[in-house]
């Protein structure tokens, strides 16, 4: 039901430039280092070989502490707790090392543990800690061996909570001493072997970088499981060696930015006011588009810091109001210019006394074709098409006939203004919106038809349909039907109608997108138009709509409970025709595009979710008849310069548009000679 264009993803790029950011609900994820005891200043911990609480005492601090060093580069030393199990000629105890794993298993803030392959510790001690819920980095021993050896081997049995690190050269390379992925590559990565902070070189100085970056993660994502958090890091590794996880390097090189950044993929909001876990997410995959009627729901608040979880349900939060755009209401200059460049043709295919029949063709020019850019249809008429358009008439003396339109609007057909149907006659205001009713589809990209029948010699009866079919384009589809009776005497045209129109996946011509999504929308309406004669070269016109409306918002996204809503639109101006010159025609008017005038929704936006996945969300009700009502005051004027050549000049101001009471105003001036070869 998305368009085409909805469905863009988010880059790792483009959402930088959206503005996500990571929930500011840090925790602090500690690290444990089960290792020779850290001199890193402010480090606190337990000294297991003399059985105090200073780990700084033994002249082979100087390997914990590079450990806890390059740690720190992630995390504040307050998070970093270093576990001495060796005393000063290195030998480890298998008492000591599981005493240690057991005491980090019991603090609860150390989500990470970092730890030698070299510590004698049992495969069922390992798996009490991988169930207690800690990332286990093992780094994969500095032998040249073809598999990682030591407690590295029982990673496959820890339940996906551990990583094996292995070292590179500053080259990428592997380290020479550094044992290999093997077989054991699914669990493998691998990091910079040396540092700047000693010119010691192993793979003990390997894991930390991932042990830091684990213990970010998890800090900045507290919802995040462990065997989440290091499948991250896995994944977002670059490839090194063999394309793909091989023997060598297994997933390859740390990323801390990667793992860090959004995923790339959808990127899902929790919709609904419960809240747990995303699979009553909302895409938010794309730009957002609302029509005019619900343009008041961009401007809240709350949507500035909506929260989304990517496709690893890390949360971040988004300005959602970037990411939303209202389709206006009126037509655009970049519209006006680019419907005039279609060329139109006209065939009569019959004519008798009493009957006229006749085709017209338009189709975009070349340039036109080439130049359509559909980044750029945001600030279109949506009602424009581009495509070629094709409407065949056949019009009986008295007043019956009826018309076929592919991707053509019914919009100039319907509505007694007294106009025949030809261009020639048409009114020439600025958006072809202006005197017609709304509630007829928001596209020409379908097939419409009408049946006129002559009641009288003055009274007509017409029935209009329309199906508009632009989901690959705009997401819109609806069907309408319009029954319209006409009445005219000598100075005076009026015509009353009722309608009825059915949007799918759409309210208003909002294309159908995610956080604002619809299912469809059924909407009831009247309408009245007229023209009055004034003199014999002045004409009134006018047209009022109005709309009784029923929203069903769709599963998985912000909206939900829409009352009945209540909309209109009108528009009044007057023609004048002969009146420098013969052949030139003025027209003023004044109009109010599309509006709601009553109508309720709840706009529930998630902002926060807690480390066991717990979505809080505001919910608002919405009043979408507030904000500002769009006004236009157009003017025209035409005239021929000469046999061929027409000159036509438009003006148009809009205050408020989209009703939107902080947009500001816009003006339209534009000037048009055409030439008829
Ligand atoms: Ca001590
Ligand atoms: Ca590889």
């Amino acid at each position: 039901m998305r368009s085409a264009f909805s469905r863009l993803m988010l880059s790792t790029a483009t959402s930088f430039l959206l503005g996500i950011s990571g929930t500011a609900q840090v925790q602090a994820a500690k690290v444990a280092i089960i290792d020779s005891g850290s001199n890193l200043p402010g480090i606190t911990g337990i000294d297991f070989v003399r059985g105090d609480d200073t780990p700084n005492d033994e002249s082979s601090n100087q390997h914990g502490t590079t450990i806890s060093r390059i740690i720190s580069v992630f995390k504040p030393v307050g998070d970093i707790i270093a576990l001495k199990v060796v005393d000063s000629s290195f030998t480890f105890s298998p008492s000591r090392s599981e005493a240690a794993l057991a005491a980090a298993v019991e603090m609860p803030d150390v989500r990470v543990v970092d730890m030698s392959n070299r510590n004698p510790i049992s495969l069922g001690a390992l798996q009490a800690a991988a169930d207690g819920g800690r990332v286990l980095v093992i780094n994969a021993g500095n032998r040249a061996k073809g598999r990682p050896d030591g407690i590295a081997e029982f990673a496959p049995l820890l339940n996906g909570t551990a990583i094996i690190v292995g070292a590179v050269d500053p080259d990428k390379s592997l380290a020479p001493f550094s044992n290999r992925a093997g077989d054991l590559a699914e669990f493998y990565m691998v990091a910079p072997g040396s540092t700047q902070f000693n010119s010691t070189q192993g793979t003990s100085f390997s894991k930390p970088h991932v042990s830091g970056l684990a213990a970010q993660l998890l800090s900045l994502f507290p919802n995040l499981s462990v065997q989440d958090a290091v499948n991250i890091i896995l994944e977002t590794a670059d490839d090194l060696g063999e394309p793909g996880v091989d023997a060598v390097y297994g997933h390859g090189l740390i990323n801390v930015q990667k793992a860090l950044d959004p995923a790339e993929g959808e990127m899902i909001a929790p919709g609904g006011g419960s809240g747990g876990g995303s699979s009553a997410g909302v895409v938010v995959a794309g730009l957002a588009v609302v029509g005019v009627a619900a343009a008041v729901l961009i401007k809240r608040k709350p949507l500035e810091t909506t929260l989304v979880l990517d496709k690893y349900e890390r949360a971040y939060t988004m300005d959602l109001t970037k990411l939303s755009q209202v389709r206006p209401s009126h037509g655009s200059l970049d519209s006006v210019l680019k419907s005039l460049n279609v060329l139109e043709k006209t065939h009569v295919i019959s004519q008798s006394a009493d009957k006229t029949a006749f085709l017209r063709v338009t189709e975009p020019t070349l340039e036109n074709a080439t130049t359509y850019n559909p980044t750029s249809w945001l600030n279109d008429d949506p009602a424009f098409n581009p495509e070629p358009s094709m409407s065949m008439y056949e019009n009986s003396v008295d007043g019956s006939g009826y018309s076929f339109h592919i991707n053509s609007s019914l919009n100039n057909e319907l509505g007694a203004l007294g106009l025949a149907s030809t261009p020639e006659d048409q009114i020439s205001f600025l958006s072809n919106k202006t005197f017609s009713s709304p509630f007829l589809g928001y596209s020409n990209h379908g097939v419409a038809s009408q049946m006129t029948h002559a009641l009288t010699d003055s009274a007509s009866l017409r029935l209009g349909l329309s199906r508009v079919d632009d989901e690959t384009r705009f997401g819109l589809r609806s069907d309408a039907a319009v029954f319209e009776l006409s009445h005219k005497r000598e100075k005076l045209s009026v015509s009353a109608s009722v309608g009825h129109l059915a949007e799918y996946g759409s309210m208003f011509g909002g294309s159908t997108n995610s956080p604002y999504g619809v299912d469809d929308a059924k909407t009831y309406s009247f309408g009245f138009s007229g023209s009055y004669q004034l003199a014999d070269n002045i004409r009134m016109i006018g047209n009022y709509s109005h709309g009784f409306s029923n929203v069903n918002a769709a599963d998985n996204t912000l909206l939900s409970n829409f009352s009945n809503l209540q909309s209109d639109s009108w528009a009044m101006g007057m023609i004048f025709e002969n009146l420098f010159q013969g052949r030139d025609r003025i027209g003023f008017a004044v109009s109010q595009p599309l509006k709601v005038t009553q109508g309720y929704v709840d706009l529930t936006v998630p902002h926060d979710i807690s480390a066991d996945n717990v979505v809080s969300s505001t919910t608002d009700r919405v009043d979408l008849s507030s904000g500002g009502r769009e006004l236009a005051v157009e003017s025209f004027y035409r005239m021929w310069v000469g046999e061929k050549t027409r000159f036509t000049t438009y003006m148009m101001h809009q205050r408020n548009p989209s009703n939107l009471s902080d947009a500001s105003s816009a003006n339209t001036i534009l000037g048009i000679f055409e030439y008829q070869f």
